[in-house]
């Protein structure tokens, strides 16, 4: 635990700004076009790079040619699998638990190609025509090795996907917490399933690129690229290539979505570098969507068998999980195959729901498929999908409804210390269902259901909770077992008319950060929210992140932001006490004055208060030190959950099998919430991503291991004309240990959304007895459903 970095220095302050509908600063510059993305970064003199991809899922590789590349006009370097060899030998990826198998992912293929799209080859020319021209003439000849891929197969070893991972296994593990066995034999009854969360891409809109340039004589490299860990490439170029990490500067344009597959560190962020190096030429490339289809890293796919021991009342005693994670040809660094199976099995479990006895095992098994990365929710979808699409078959098991289901098992008293020991400090979890029930009027909604089944219009009402670890720290990792270390800084200045420039250590996305670690500088100095700009961290010259992962950035900069407020403060308060005449803990500063509390007239502005410490030295007290600036880190001593639900109605068109979203209901407890419009629009961003994982999305491969969805035609993303209504309703339980009380939530629309369309279908289908467990829910799927059931099963 890291409790020296903990908030406890920080003053609590008012907040002013905190909890408002601040307008997203981001929005004027970035709705009007004037953002500045990769592409739109040009240097002088830059070449481009295209590469030569696999077209076959797995080959030995037995002769390349690039003569034919290097004689097209133009082309300046082709780089095999051998020269990227001399310079690193690949990019490690392991999880740092017992079972876990590393692999060295080559930056480009040398003997073996292990799933279609893996880089072999790179030419650099004058332009992207003659780069890409140039890579159709690199000849290559190989020979076809057998392909695996689906996770079964691959668990039974019937060929070898990686020759690194001779029984096909990434990671495995398993743990007992309780009674397990006690619990199922004594059970009433045991309800079980499999479920299945088909592959996806994040589908940032925005797909990856990577600009970089090498200035030899100073030895200055420059990388340009949206990754979400700035810091951590620009330690991975010096650890794996070798350049000298103070000469480095990782840009981060403006970025348009990352959603975890920016959470990785690519071979292209690798090879970029080394090319422009080569060359003396900056390089640059910008993935095309065929790419990053297939060589973005993909998500989600992994089948999740899960069984509830349950009582005669309906409590649940004991639950099972077996996570088989489909982790694609090598583990996607620095995450790992751990992303999935890992997260659901061990992170996922008991949810909201008092389950004294649980009982885990996750597997990663290698494929030939592109490698399976972070998506926003790593394996908290797959393991909520589970567990509460497993709830709704438990409460038709029991005769209950959803909800009275979900309020019979519920944690009610916190602090709470589930089977696995993890202590939950506080939540609104009864309030939570309680909640969603009222604001779906239950009985009404199942009033209309009936009637419009008369009709033959078939309505599904569809339920799920979760609790979203946030905050992503040392401390969360350490709770769940690993020894991830991680902490941020941020940098406040007050300047010398009053207002403040604050920088961050963490990217932004679109996540608004930059409007809502404002709200949080403006209240810590009491200063007016337009009085702050806000810089993420767009380069690496700036304020130390861990990166935009684990829904951290609210917690994380924001109590960085709030600790060197907090220091800044005290200096105005000191200055402000002097001339005041008062004692600096009578000072107060709010709204940009600075006034003795209980003396109303006894005042004077911060923005006076700054003039006179940058350029009146009469105003300093006795020994006074006129640093106006600090930069300080955060990270928490103690690991901080979010909680909440959605409710999903639907209709389903029995003649079609199409899926109709009528309406979504959420319940969102963050604790004290920062900026609602921002936090609204993380739901419902991440819901809607959640329905298209559940309903649209599908990266699916053919017996040969060819990807079949390489365009946005085949892949269906979910556009505005599926997206629902919204009813959102906000429930703060403050932690009390982060900055302000705030708990993160980025990730929670699309970790519950899935589930609850899941189980919106499955209600929808009821009267046909029918239910379903794999996504994504597709119209063929659900037709055959119906009619494969023949005729509706009497109510
Ligand atoms: N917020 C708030 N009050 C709270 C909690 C959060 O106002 N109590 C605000 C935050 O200040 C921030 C936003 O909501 O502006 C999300 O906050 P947080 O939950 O802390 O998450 P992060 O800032 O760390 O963002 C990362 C998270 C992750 S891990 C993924 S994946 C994801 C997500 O954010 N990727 C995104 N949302 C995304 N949204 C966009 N537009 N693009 C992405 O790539
Ligand atoms: S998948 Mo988010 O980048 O933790």
């Amino acid at each position: 635990m890291n409790e020296s970095l903990e908030h406890s220095e920080v003053p609590k302050v008012a907040a002013r700004s905190i909890g408002t509908r601040v307008l997203r600063s981001e929005d004027p510059r970035l709705l009007s076009g004037r953002g500045q993305f990769l592409a739109d970064v040009t240097l002088p003199g830059e070449l481009h790079a295209a590469f030569v991809r696999s077209p076959v899922a797995h080959a030995r590789i037995t002769r390349i040619d690039v003569s034919g590349a290097l004689d097209v006009a133009g082309v300046v370097l082709v780089w095999t699998g051998a020269e990227a060899a001399e310079q690193c030998e690949g990019l490690v990826g392991e999880f740092a638990v017992p079972g876990c198998n590393p692999t060295t992912m080559p930056l480009l293929a040398r003997d073996e190609v292990c799933y279609v799209g893996e880089p072999v080859a790179v030419v650099v020319a004058d332009s992207r025509y003659t780069a890409e021209d140039a890579a159709e003439r690199v000849a290559w000849d190989f020979e076809e090795l057998p392909v695996v891929v689906n996770a079964d197969d691959s668990a039974a070893v019937t060929a070898v996907a990686n020759t690194q991972l001779p029984d096909n296994v990434g990671l495995t593990g398993d743990a007992s917490y309780g009674d397990v066995a006690g619990a199922f034999d004594a059970a009433d009854q045991v309800v079980q399933g499999r479920f299945y969360t088909c592959r996806v891409s994040a589908a940032p809109m925005e797909t990856r690129g990577v600009i970089a340039s090498y200035e030899w004589a100073s030895r200055q490299l420059k990388v340009w690229t949206g990754t979400q860990m700035p810091h951590y490439l620009r330690y991975c170029l010096t650890a794996y290539l070798g350049f000298a990490e103070q000469g480095i500067e990782v840009i981060t344009p403006d970025t348009g979505g990352g959603f975890g597959q920016k959470a990785h560190v690519y071979v292209e962020e690798m090879l970029l570098p080394l090319l422009a190096r080569a060359a003396d030429r900056p390089v640059k490339w910008v993935e095309d969507r065929r790419e990053n289809l297939m060589a973005g890293t993909h998500a989600h796919e992994q089948f999740v068998d899960i069984s509830y021991a349950l009582d005669t009342t309906g409590r649940i005693t004991g639950v099972r999980t077996h996570a088989l994670g489909d982790g694609g040809a090598y583990h996607a660094p620095p995450w790992s195959m751990a992303v999935e199976p890992w997260c659901a099995a061990v992170v996922t479990p008991s949810g909201m729901y008092d389950v004294p006895a649980v009982e885990y095992s996750y597997t990663a098994v290698a494929t030939n498929k592109t490698p399976v990365g972070a998506y926003r929710g790593v394996g908290y979808m797959a393991g909520t999908l589970a567990r509460e699409c497993l709830a709704d078959d438990a409460a038709r098991a029991v005769g209950m409804s959803p909800f009275e289901f979900r309020r019979h098992n519920v944690v009610r008293d916190f602090p709470w210390t589930n089977a696995q020991g993890i202590v939950y400090d506080e939540g609104s979890w009864l309030a939570t269902i309680d909640t969603l029930e009222e604001m779906v009027d239950y009985p009404a909604f199942l009033e209309r259901q009936a009637k419009a089944r008369a009709e033959g219009r078939y309505l599904g009402l569809g339920l799920s909770c979760f609790v979203e670890s946030s905050g992503e720290s040392t401390a969360m990792s350490q709770e769940h077992g690993l020894g991830d270390v991680y902490h941020d800084t941020a940098t406040v200045r007050l300047d010398p008319n009053g207002t403040a420039t604050v920088t961050i250590g963490l990217t932004a996305q679109g996540q608004g950060l930059a409007t809502t670690m404002a709200q949080m500088a403006a209240d810590a100095l009491g200063i007016k929210v337009e009085e702050v700009v806000v810089h993420t961290a767009t380069s690496t010259s700036h304020a130390y992140g861990s990166g935009t992962v684990g829904s951290r950035g609210a917690v994380i900069a924001g109590g960085a932001v709030a600790r060197a407020a907090g220091v800044v403060r005290e200096k105005v308060r000191a200055v402000a006490a002097h001339l005041l005449e008062a004692a600096p803990e009578d000072i107060e500063l709010v709204d940009g004055q600075a006034s003795v509390v209980g003396v109303p007239d006894k005042m004077m502005t911060i923005a006076e208060i700054a003039t006179s410490i940058y350029f009146d030295m009469s105003a300093w007290p006795e020994g006074f030190d006129p640093t106006l600036e600090a930069t300080l880190a955060y990270d928490t001593s103690r690991p901080m959950f979010s909680n909440g639900g959605h409710a999903i109605v639907v209709e389903i068109d029995p003649d079609t099998g199409l899926v109709r979203f009528e309406k979504v209901f959420s319940v969102e407890d963050c604790g004290i919430v920062i900026n609602p419009n921002i936090v609204e629009g993380q739901i419902r961003g991440g819901v809607v991503q959640g329905i298209g994982a559940a309903v649209f999305e599908e990266l699916a491969y053919d017996e040969s291991g060819q990807l079949l969805a390489t365009t946005f035609l085949d892949y269906g993303l979910p556009t505005m004309d599926v997206a629902p209504p919204f009813e959102i309703h906000h429930l703060e339980s403050p932690s009390s240990h982060s900055a302000s009380g705030v708990k993160g939530m980025g990730e929670s629309g699309l970790i519950a959304s899935p589930a609850a369309v899941l189980n919106a279908v499955n209600d929808a289908l009821g009267p046909f007895g029918v239910v379903l467990r794999d996504l994504p829910l597709t119209p063929e799927k659900i037709h055959n459903a119906i009619h494969g059931a023949k005729q509706e099963k009497p109510a």
